[in-house]
């Protein structure tokens, strides 16, 4: 066995990770203690990746219009048809989409490809779904996408402000390093700022729940309210700032008055006013912001209105100080420092920075190759799939992301993807919702197999490092890039054997006429790691940009000195006029509509829907709905439901909980029509953009919610070699996947129940029922299919509300032959005595609710006891929110709950909790 140093290929927290390999496996992984980014930490889903890896539903092997062919066939169609759409169409019809998930190199050479060879500005990423308007607000008042703080200041702040953000599920181990810091120092404070009550509240001393999209109303009357009390830094603002008036004056549109805007924003007026007071009292305040902001048709604005205060109190270019954007995917970062977004060329240069174009030609040329650059930027991703849709763009190359799910009106972009001419998917998993669109599928290479850099939030770069190979025919994405490139003729300009190769390319060229000293230096310089040989690459230590002659061991923390990136040198104030939600409520659509992430699931579940242990946090799509409008409209707890929105329906199961306002729902982001009938949030979103970033406001859709009539609901256990796709001979109106470790448990829903269960079952299952016992007055049936002595199926026709503990059910799917004792309790399912866990709350140890819930009942009260008896919350810690609400719900059940309803106003002073219901 040897371990491997490498990092977490999740969230952008991008935590270092040792990993044990063991004959060609990977067996475990841990934090890697050396790691600055966490020490050692995991949280559960970086502490799980070994069980989402094996060649199991792995791409292996590339494929043109169905047909499994050889790599030299793959490219050769590939250069083939995107030469013929430029001959036909020319250079502007073809595009290409990337994802924050390529490491630096495959984002390298996809845009030098594109933009400096094909000649095409279309080239986009799914960073515009995420950090758009985050890079946007920093360009216009800091001069650079150039985040200025480190993760140590989070820690050395006195003020924390989360605003957008459920750090706790999202960034669990940033959010564990902060709540370590604030055990230790009782000073500082943490103020949340979300519409809805998150894990995150657990360390909050103030919580904020606003109205949806009112944050740059907020934060104006922040500016408004520090300029009436005197709290501007005026030397500052004097020395490095500009724009103050102007900021000001457009604040001051608004009623400045504390009732007013705490009216506007729907919170109490004095808890505004307390957070009003902390943020302009301390000056180390980081205000970390998220999706809750950037997410939104004027996320760009709500940034700078953040921005604004940081600048107007002094409180950026100091420890514990800043405005922090906090990043979301593990390469968002990377992705703009080449240039992955359609506004920029390369290297944090831009379309319009005079001399890039020229520059960058240069730079691209080789002895016999002269790179034709576009001259303007190309269609944002939202744009893009509108041009598709015109027939503008006929080719498309996808690499890493999946927007026939993760863009709004995604049945749109579902049509416009059936009608384009050409598409070319690079993949790693076998099975998605993308897939089925593409004509040219290439499997790629994925985490543990890969060798590259990625940036996290706080500008630092790590290696992941390649420590397996590749199964089947997978090849790494920047190889298939550089070999298309090849057979388009460009091979002088893409002969890369190795990243390392690509990685001193890209740090040249971000050193490449670039002085610190000119006026159009640019902040984004790694230049001194540009001599890095193939092992110095290789052992390269995590490093924050920028890397320079003068700062050859990177830089912790940006404008220390007070000089921004501007032409000036002066940090720009912008002038800031709220506005709220473009999607508008109606009486046909009367609920906002809430989307977000879940603690357990990354995304589109490719990888973390392969681990059985997360997928029992939250094991089907649901919607969030507070019980006072669950009982408005009917409808109640662990019931379906149907949501319509602007472009389609969403079905899936209620969740009421009082962690949020009336009037509003939340849906995960992460299902897709792998995993569920029709749980895909992106089809109830229309697609309004920023004008200024492009990006959509995916978090404040418009729906209306209505009981999913069903004449009976039933659970299916078939076992994993079964494979048998139950989805498409689903005759009901609502059905879940959901992976366990030894079977694949279905759980559905249907209109008119059929008379005969028995007939019913026999028309699709594996073999025929060994076991019954039905109850036909009730609509009730149980039954189970054993062959060979092996269990293969089993079912339930009943509410899941009856369903007994699966766990032991799962493991009879790994019992061969099955013991006659175990035959005979096998329909009520369950060991005698034993108990269902109930919903899973310990991801880590498997801990479920019931047990844990009896502990508290037996006296173990605390989040320490319960450890120290179940092993809950020892790990990752991600679960200690939830296991402190249950402590709060059992201990005083008839006590007051520390907070009030969520609608709006009267949040607890101190740490609010979220108040499951169910
Ligand atoms: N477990 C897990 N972690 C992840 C990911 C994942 O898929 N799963 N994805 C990663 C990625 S790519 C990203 S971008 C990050 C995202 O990280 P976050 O931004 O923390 O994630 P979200 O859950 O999308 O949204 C955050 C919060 O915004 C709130 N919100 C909605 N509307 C508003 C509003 O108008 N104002 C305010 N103030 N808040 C609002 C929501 O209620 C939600 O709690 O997470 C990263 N980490
Ligand atoms: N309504 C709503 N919509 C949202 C959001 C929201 O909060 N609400 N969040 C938005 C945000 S912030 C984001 S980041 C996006 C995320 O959305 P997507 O990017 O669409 O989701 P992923 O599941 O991460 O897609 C990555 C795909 O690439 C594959 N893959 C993984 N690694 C590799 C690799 O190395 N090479 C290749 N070729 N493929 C690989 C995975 O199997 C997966 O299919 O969703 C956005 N959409
Ligand atoms: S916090 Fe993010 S980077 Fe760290 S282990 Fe978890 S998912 Fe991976
Ligand atoms: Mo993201």
């Amino acid at each position: 066995m040897h371990q491997a140093r490498t990092t977490c290929p999740y969230c952008g927290v991008g935590c270092g990770v040792r990993a044990d390999i063991e004959d060609g496996r990977l067996t475990g992984v841990e934090g890697d203690g050396d790691h600055p980014a966490n020490y050692g930490r995991l949280c559960v889903k970086g502490s799980a990746l070994a069980e989402t890896l094996g060649h199991h539903g792995r791409l292996t092997q590339p494929r043109v219009d169905g047909v499994e062919v050889d790599w030299d066939t793959a490219l050769d169609a590939v250069a083939e048809r995107i030469q013929a759409v430029r001959e036909d169409a020319g250079d502007h019809a073809v595009a290409a989409y990337l994802s924050g998930q390529l490491l630096t190199e495959d984002y390298y050479v996809a845009n030098k490809l594109f933009k400096g060879f094909l000649g095409t500005p279309h080239l986009d990423t799914n960073s515009r779904l995420c950090m758009a308007s985050a890079v946007a607000a920093y360009k216009r008042s800091l001069g650079a996408d150039a985040v200025p703080c480190s993760y140590e200041d989070l820690e050395e702040a006195e003020l924390v402000v989360l605003v957008g953000s459920n750090l706790a599920w999202n960034h669990p181990v940033l959010y564990q390093r902060l709540r370590t810091a604030k055990s230790r120092n009782p000073l500082m404070r943490v103020v949340v700022i979300d519409p809805r009550v998150t894990d995150s509240c657990e360390i909050a001393d103030l919580y904020l729940g606003l109205a949806p999209g009112s944050d740059a109303r907020l934060f104006n009357g922040l500016l408004g309210w520090m300029a009436d009390k005197g709290k501007l830094d005026d030397i500052y603002l004097e020395h490095h700032t500009e724009g103050l008036d102007a900021a000001l004056a457009a604040a001051r549109e608004d009623d400045c008055r504390i009732e007013a805007i705490a009216a506007d924003c729907d919170v109490d007026a004095e808890r505004l006013e307390t957070f009003f007071y902390w943020f302009a009292s301390q000056l180390h305040v980081v205000t970390l912001y998220s999706q809750g902001i950037n997410q939104s048709s004027s996320g760009t604005d709500k940034c700078n209105a953040i921005i604004n205060c940081h600048l107007a109190g002094g409180k950026i270019g100091l420890p514990g100080a800043g405005p922090f954007s906090i990043t979301g995917q593990p390469n968002a970062m990377g992705g703009r420092e080449v240039g992955g977004l359609a506004n920029q060329l390369a290297a944090h240069m831009d379309y319009h920075t005079p001399g890039a174009i020229d520059r960058v030609t240069r730079f691209w040329t080789t002895e016999t190759l002269v790179p034709s650059l576009p001259e303007a930027p190309g269609h944002k991703a939202v744009e893009l799939f509108e041009a598709i849709e015109r027939g503008e763009v006929q080719a498309l190359w996808v690499m890493a992301t999946n927007p026939a799910v993760s863009l709004p009106d995604a049945n749109r972009v579902r049509a416009a993807l059936e009608k384009c001419p050409l598409v070319i998917v690079s993949e790693c998993m076998a099975d998605t919702d993308l897939l089925p669109y593409a004509d040219i599928v290439l499997p790629a290479s994925s985490w543990s197999e890969k060798d590259g850099t990625v940036t996290n939030s706080e500008r630092r770069i790590s290696r992941q490092r390649g420590m397996l190979p590749p199964p089947g025919e997978a090849r790494h994405d920047w190889w298939i890039v550089s070999a298309v490139a090849r057979r388009l003729g460009y091979g002088e300009a893409f002969a890369y054997d190795h990243p390392a190769e690509i990685f001193a390319e890209h740090a040249r060229l971000s050193g490449f006429e670039n002085r610190p000293d000119a006026p159009d230096s640019r902040v984004f310089d790694i230049s001194a790691l540009a001599e890095l040989d193939r092992s110095g690459y290789d052992a390269l230590a995590p490093i924050q940009w920028p890397v320079t002659a003068e700062s050859p061991r990177g830089t912790a923390r940006l404008f220390e000195d007070g000089c921004f990136a501007t032409p000036s040198g002066l940090a720009k104030l912008i002038p800031v006029r709220p506005r709220g939600p473009e999607q508008a409520l109606s009486e046909a659509r009367p609920l906002r509509l809430n989307t977000g992430r879940v603690r357990d699931q990354w995304h589109t579940m490719t990888r973390t829907g392969r681990a059985p242990r997360l997928m029992n946090h939250r094991a089907e799509p649901f919607i969030e709905i507070t019980p006072e409008d669950a009982a408005a409209l009917g409808v109640g707890d662990q019931q379906l439901a149907r949501l319509t929105g602007a472009g389609g329906e969403y079905r899936a199961r209620l969740r009421l909980t009082k962690s949020q306002r009336r009037g509003e729902v939340f849906v995960p982001m992460h299902w897709t029509d792998r995993f569920s009938g029709a749980a895909r949030m992106g089809s109830l979103l229309a697609a309004h953009l920023d004008p200024l970033s492009g990006q959509p406001e995916s978090k404040h859709g418009a729906v209306a919610l209505e009981a999913l009539e069903v004449g009976w609901e039933a659970t299916l256990l078939v076992a994993s070699d079964e494979g048998g796709d139950f989805a498409g001979r689903d005759d009901g109106s609502y059905w879940a996947r959901i992976p366990l470790s030894h079977c694949q448990r279905w759980q559905l829903a249907g209109g008119d129940a059929p008379r005969d269960w028995l007939a019913w079952a026999r028309q699709w299952l594996p073999t025929a029922p060994t076991l019954w016992s039905d109850d036909p007055t009730g609509g009730r049936l149980r039954a189970a299919g054993i062959e060979e002595g092996r269990l293969r199926w089993w079912l339930m026709v009943a509410p899941p509300a009856e369903l007994p503990g699966l766990a032991w059910l799962d493991e009879r799917f790994a019992e061969s032959p099955l013991g006659s004792d175990v035959r005979r309790r096998l329909l009520a399912g369950c060991e005698a005595g034993e108990a269902d866990a109930g919903p899973l709350v310990c991801s880590c140890h498997q801990v479920g609710q019931k047990a844990i819930v009896e502990a508290i009942q037996s006296g173990d009260a605390s989040v320490e006891a319960l450890g120290a008896r179940l092993a809950c919350g020892t790990q990752c810690g991600s679960c200690i929110p939830e296991l402190k609400s249950l402590i709060e719900d059992s201990a005083d059940v008839n006590a007051e709950p520390n907070i009030e309803e969520v609608s709006g106003h009267a949040h607890a002073g101190q740490a609010p909790q979220a108040v499951q219901v169910a």
